[in-house]
């Protein structure tokens, strides 16, 4: 991992520092929504009289690439007037490093679940306050209360989803079912997959039949041999766009988050979208709020505003995740609802694990990950 695990358990000075303002102030905005108008204090919200903000109005959001539309952040920003900065990262892993370093002051981050985990553990979390959050009704109660954040002290789910095989069937033709239909000889330089240590190697994990979670030094060597026949065959490691590889042409097969996997079906039915037989990560993304933050009201308002089934269907129409809001389900069509990437079946469901927080382990799964690819 790129960040060093003694961080993740002593958050305190990186805390101290963004608290303090010592750290460098807040990277230049990537996105900047257009501020209100003087009228903003009429809006809706806040003459329902829900609207509590923080006496500075701004929000500084790090969320995954390609899971947040630009039409959310415009339509929060009109209604509320506050201005909104993204920062975009590519893996949970970029994300700790980026906030343990303390230069962000972030008010939003959007971890998945093992990550929940662990900065929860750390204490690196705001909790939030279910008054400010009347939404969250409008979750699928199969997503709220999950064991990696009890009664959502500190989380909102943002999507779901899982990682599945993508194949291009009019290259491909043999069956593809699990990850060992992908990595074969013969594929070799036609293959894009995630740019996550900790993805490959439980993929390595399910085909040896190893819990998922299981992460001993004793399991990593044993997935070893298994990952080093798999890795020099890969031509592309994406996590912010591995759709494009397949898109252009460029390889024929890919390993991939399942919103990726559901535009590919949504752009041409010739990319078929297959849950590997051996099973795979069922991953919960959410908003979560750092200790650090400045703006932890608007950081809320922003929470409940994108729990509106309304807003939720633009964010699923975007990024056609697994979507937890249910009463932004409600509002999606049946060809949406009927994507095989988006919405796997009960059965799909059942083969598929959540990560654990793994602790220190962690360094290990990247640097044996690290160590092969570079041979
Ligand atoms: C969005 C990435 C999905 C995150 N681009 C997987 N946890």
């Amino acid at each position: 991992m790129k960040i060093q695990p003694s961080l993740l358990f002593a958050p305190f000075a990186a805390l101290t520092l963004l608290v303090s303002g010592c750290g460098k102030p807040a990277t230049p905005p990537a996105a900047e929504s257009t501020p209100a108008s003087p009228a903003a204090d009429a809006s809706p919200a806040s003459s329902a009289g829900a609207a509590q903000t923080d006496p500075e109005k701004r929000l500084n959001i790090f969320c995954w690439s390609e899971y947040v539309p630009q039409d959310v952040i415009d339509a929060f920003s009109k209604e509320t007037g506050i201005k909104v900065y993204v920062e975009n990262y590519a893996s949970n892993e970029e994300m700790l490093a980026k906030l343990f370093a303390g230069g962000g002051n972030y008010d939003l981050i959007q971890p998945s679940e093992y990550v929940i985990e662990a900065l929860i553990k750390a204490n690196a979390l705001r909790p939030i306050d279910h008054a400010l959050l009347p939404n969250l009704k409008n979750i699928d109660p199969k997503f709220l209360n999950m064991p990696f954040d009890p009664g959502n002290k500190f989380t909102v789910p943002w999507m779901a989803g899982s990682v599945g095989i993508v194949v291009n069937t009019e290259k491909i033709t043999d069956p593809i079912n699990g990850y060992t239909d992908v990595f074969q000889e013969k594929f070799k330089g036609r293959i894009v997959t995630l740019d996550d240590a900790r993805e490959l190697v439980s993929w390595g994990f399910n085909v040896l039949k190893i819990p998922t979670n299981d992460v001993t030094d004793e399991n990593l060597q044993k997935v070893k041999p298994l990952l080093a026949g798999w890795i020099p065959l890969i031509k592309v490691f994406d996590s912010d766009s591995p759709k494009t590889a397949l898109i252009n042409g460029d390889v024929d097969l890919g390993i991939v988050w399942n919103g990726e996997g559901a535009i590919l079906y949504n752009t041409d039915k010739k990319f078929k979208w297959v849950i590997p037989a051996e099973g795979t990560h069922l991953f919960v993304d959410s908003l979560a709020i750092p200790k650090g933050s400045t703006h932890p009201l608007n950081a809320q308002l922003f929470m409940n505003f994108i729990m509106r089934p309304e807003i939720n269907k633009m964010v699923a129409d975007a990024f056609p995740y697994l979507n937890p809001n249910a009463a932004g389900r409600a509002l999606m069509s049946a060809e949406q609802l009927a994507n095989p990437a988006s919405f796997p079946t009960d059965a799909d469901m059942a083969r598929m694990e959540i990560f654990n927080d793994i602790g220190d382990k962690a360094s290990n799964v990247d640097e044996l990950v690290t160590s092969l690819k570079v041979q």
